[in-house]
């Protein structure tokens, strides 16, 4: 043994060993349950940054844990592969996007095994390659069949830094997610996949998955956005045979509708345009006031504009005639594109009606709950209805209910929700990524390539040079026959959205080699869903819902037979510097090469996870750093010792069982607790209490090693018990130690170590005593102490009596093993 600790040495060697004995290439074994841990695939940008390092260390100690505990673990890793910055990248230095990528890619490999993450490499995926982006091409045209995919032109996000078409779920406080540049509104044709058909579901399925974060499944539930209400028609005036359905949450507001507004967008309103020439006016009001697209800007203080079509409506429920109003507020992809306006109960309402003159009726009374609102402002809780008809009196929760029965028995209305949730707009216009297999035949229109002639191929641009859509630019790409009626016809230039990509690609780990499905079903049944998820929060409603949508249309293809892929979820923090998050900009960023360079991966990885609780963010410091590092060299000094100079000490007790002392239990007892907070916490992802456990054990050897009479195999039992609970953090180390502490054949199929609940249990407990809640005494029992003697004991404690004397007892309160706390009052 080294006297040092050489950790470079160290690392390389079981590295190497590792991959040569094929360590963690995954072996299916049906004698074994399964456990699935899926960390979030890196973009390979180049560079492993240290939020990489954290989430995937995580991950890792799960995989090791659980694999030490016996169950058939899948670990594996890949490369999201597509995407903008290798174009960029491409335009910018002039290589290649493919080559880029590939060379991007073995360097983070590189990285990952120098970090000993223990990944089964014969699964690696990278999502630009053709095996996997023709499944993409395949969805969508499953897609396509189930009018899943379509085309619409519309206005989309425009990102002009990335000239490209966002999501709406890509589309952060009005700027890009990527670069942060200010998004525009762009009149486009784009493929969208329909996610909307699923709102309901997405809501619904939360309630499926309890060991996910709750700030997820919040933030999923808002994005989503379900209101819950009715819809009603208001036939025209003048033609009662057209209706305009508008979308309300508060049907019992409805007598004192006194206007309807439609959205600038609505149909009626185009209908009108084109019906008379007189209405220039209202064509140039349409044509100024196209509503914006993110429902958040109508509630702020744009300013609300309208124009009076000169039509007018009857309110179904008071057969009023009410005027027709468009108006920039309301939006078109929203409900149904209409609204019956109640100014006397909502804002908005009251503020157009009050600017247009329009008349404001109350038809809501405040009860007694509701009477805290402040005068003076428009009422917009619920209450008690008033001037409404046969419904007033009734308060608004139940109105609303029998004012939809009255409704439908009628045939002119209904209950009704309607979400926020739009569709996935999938259209990039951008070369990186995935074609779009759709050709576009001036005979037959939109037909999609036929499943055979899969996969529509990337043709390889020697050099990129404009940013948008340069696709385009190959003709041998574009021009093509129509499938359909065999004349020339041409290819769809937009590429996918790279997280079509994401959206299924752990489905493909279970087995990377199919070629006749995207999916293995049996590999699946197996392997899902994933034990354990681990990711940043940041894909909260992008990835994360992408994915669970993907999940139930792949149900609904009959490839799965679940309805959510992910069991537990696991967000981790940030990781900060300086206070601010680590990024290039701010040059704060710490490179895990230098670290590793420095400290080694072992130090680096039990850092990572020591520093904070994985869920919360990081504040990286180089002392905490440092720290970690000086742990794994006094371990190795303790190692050394024991190995080299205490063999050779005289006196030092083989058997402890002809002797045991007091110092001998304790250090037993010190193991035992050890082992047990280690297993506990680890099950609950609490790795730096685990490490910090770790630690505490070491001080403790260390102490009893320079005692009076150390017994060696008891030593030798608790070095062995560090080596195990250590391998899932620093596992070079750990397989190290097991080495020189005797053992061959490595770590990797030794059992997680067990605890015995007798030995970890304190022969002397401490008991507080407080009198009304102030600590006056203590005293140590043994842990069996029961109740009665707690209490017997703490009254007859000295200091004790001195607080209780001449006062009456009102209460004891004991908390066994730990406390008891007397209550009194004064006579
Ligand atoms: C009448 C009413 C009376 C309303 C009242 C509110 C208060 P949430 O909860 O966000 O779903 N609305 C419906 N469709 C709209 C659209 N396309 N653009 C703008 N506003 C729209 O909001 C639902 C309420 O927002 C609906 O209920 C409707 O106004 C309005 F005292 O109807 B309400
Ligand atoms: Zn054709």
């Amino acid at each position: 043994m080294k006297q040092h600790y050489e950790f470079e040495a160290i690392e390389k060697k079981w590295q190497r060993r590792w991959e040569q004995s094929q360590q963690y290439v995954v072996q299916e074994d049906s004698n074994s349950p399964k456990y699935y841990v899926l960390e979030m695939l890196p973009y390979p940008s180049g560079v492993l940054h240290i939020g990489h390092v954290r989430n995937y260390s995580l991950g890792d100690s799960v995989a090791r844990f659980k694999r030490m505990q016996g169950f058939n673990v899948l670990h594996p890793i890949g490369w999201d592969a597509f995407g903008l910055p290798a174009e960029n990248a491409a335009i910018k230095n002039q290589i290649h996007p493919e080559q880029w990528t590939t060379d991007n890619v073995a360097i983070m490999k590189r990285q990952c095994q120098r970090m000993g993450w223990s990944y089964d490499w014969t699964r690696e995926i990278a999502t630009c390659h053709p095996e996997y982006y023709r499944w993409n091409q395949w969805f969508f045209l499953e897609l396509y069949k189930r009018k899943l995919a379509y085309r619409k032109k519309g206005k989309v996000n425009w990102c002009k830094d990335c000239q490209t078409v966002l999501a709406n779920e890509q589309v952060v406080n009005g700027c890009c997610w990527r670069d942060g540049s200010v998004v525009t509104q762009k009149e486009l044709n784009q493929w969208y996949f329909r996610t909307s058909s699923y709102s309901e579901e997405l809501i619904r399925d939360l309630q499926l998955l309890p060991n996910w974060p709750e700030k997820v499944k919040t933030m999923q539930l808002n994005w989503v956005g379900k209101s819950t209400g009715a819809q009603i028609k208001f036939p025209l005036a003048d033609k009662e045979d057209i209706g305009i359905d508008i979308f309300t949450t508060r049907l019992d507001t409805i007598f004192g509708a006194t206007f309807i507004v439609l959205a600038p967008e609505h149909e009626l309103v185009s209908s009108w345009i084109n019906d008379s020439s007189q209405n220039s006016k209202l064509l140039n009001f349409v044509k100024d006031n196209q509503t914006q697209k993110d429902g958040n800007q109508l509630k702020d203080g744009t300013e609300k504009r309208g124009f009076f079509t000169g039509h007018f409506a009857v309110n179904p429920f008071t057969r009023e005639k009410i005027p027709i109003w468009v108006a920039n507020f309301v939006l078109m992809e929203y409900g149904t594109g209409a609204i019956m306006a109640v100014p006397a109960h909502d804002d908005r309402d009251f503020e157009f009606a009050q600017k247009y003159e329009l008349p404001v009726k109350v038809v809501i009374r405040p009860t007694a709950e509701t009477l805290h609102s402040e005068p003076g402002k428009v009422f917009q809780e619920h209450g008690k209805l008033v001037s409404s008809g046969i419904f007033s009196g009734l308060f608004s929760e139940s109105a609303q209910e029998k004012m939809a029965d009255y409704a439908s028995s009628r045939g002119f209305g209904r209950k009704f929700s309607t979400y926020r949730l739009r569709d996935w707009g999938i259209s990039r216009q951008r070369y990186w990524g995935t074609p779009i297999p759709i050709i576009h035949c001036g005979k037959c229109g939109v037909v999609p390539v036929p499943t055979k002639d899969l996969p529509v191929l990337l043709p390889r641009l020697e050099s990129i040079t404009v940013v948008q859509s340069s696709l385009g630019l190959a003709p041998e790409f574009v021009e093509t026959r129509c499938p359909n009626c065999k004349g020339p016809a041409k290819r769809e230039t937009d590429t996918m959205d790279t997280f079509v990509d994401s959206s299924w690609y752990f489905y493909r780990y279970t087995n990377t080699s199919i070629t006749s499905a995207p999916i293995e079903e049996k590999a699946v049944k197996r392997w899902f869903p994933v034990d354990i998820y681990i990711g940043g929060v940041e894909h909260a409603i992008l990835h994360l819902i992408y994915m669970r949508f993907f999940t139930k249309v792949m149900r609904d293809l009959g490839l799965v037979s679940f309805d959510e892929p992910v069991e537990s979820l696991f967000t981790q923090g940030m990781v900060i510097k300086d206070g601010a998050k680590m990024s290039k900009a701010l040059g704060n960023v710490v490179s895990p090469d230098d670290v590793v360079c420095q400290y080694g991966a072992d130090a680096l990885r039990l850092f990572i996870q020591f520093a904070a609780p994985p869920d919360r963010d990081l504040d990286w410091n180089d002392a905490g750093l440092e720290g970690c590092f000086r742990f794994l060299k006094r371990l190795w000094r303790l190692l050394y010792k024991f190995k080299e100079i205490g063999r050779s000490r005289t006196g030092v007790p083989k058997d402890p069982k002809e002797n045991i002392s007091e110092r001998d239990k304790s250090l037993i007892r010190k193991l035992h607790q050890t082992i047990r907070k280690v297993t506990c916490d680890l099950e609950r992802l609490h790795q730096n209490t685990s490490i910090s456990a770790i630690m505490e054990l070491v001080n403790t050897l260390y102490d009893y090693m320079n005692g009076p009479n150390p017994h060696s195999n008891l030593i030798q039992e608790t070095l062995e018990r560090i080596a195990l609970l250590l391998f899932p953090f620093a596992p070079h180390f750990a397989e190290e130690m097991w080495e020189i502490l005797g053992h061959t054949g490595g770590l990797r199929l030794v059992d997680w170590p067990t605890f015995d609940q007798e030995l970890a249990r304190e022969s002397v407990i401490e008991i507080v005593v407080q009198v009304n809640g102030k600590v006056r005494s203590r005293f140590s029992a043994s842990p069996e102490i029961t109740r009665d003697d707690m209490e017997n004991k703490a009254f007859r404690d000295d200091k004790v009596q001195g607080h209780i004397q001449d006062k009456t007892v009102e209460k004891v309160i004991i908390v066994p093993q730990k406390l008891v706390n007397i209550v009194v009052s004064k006579t």
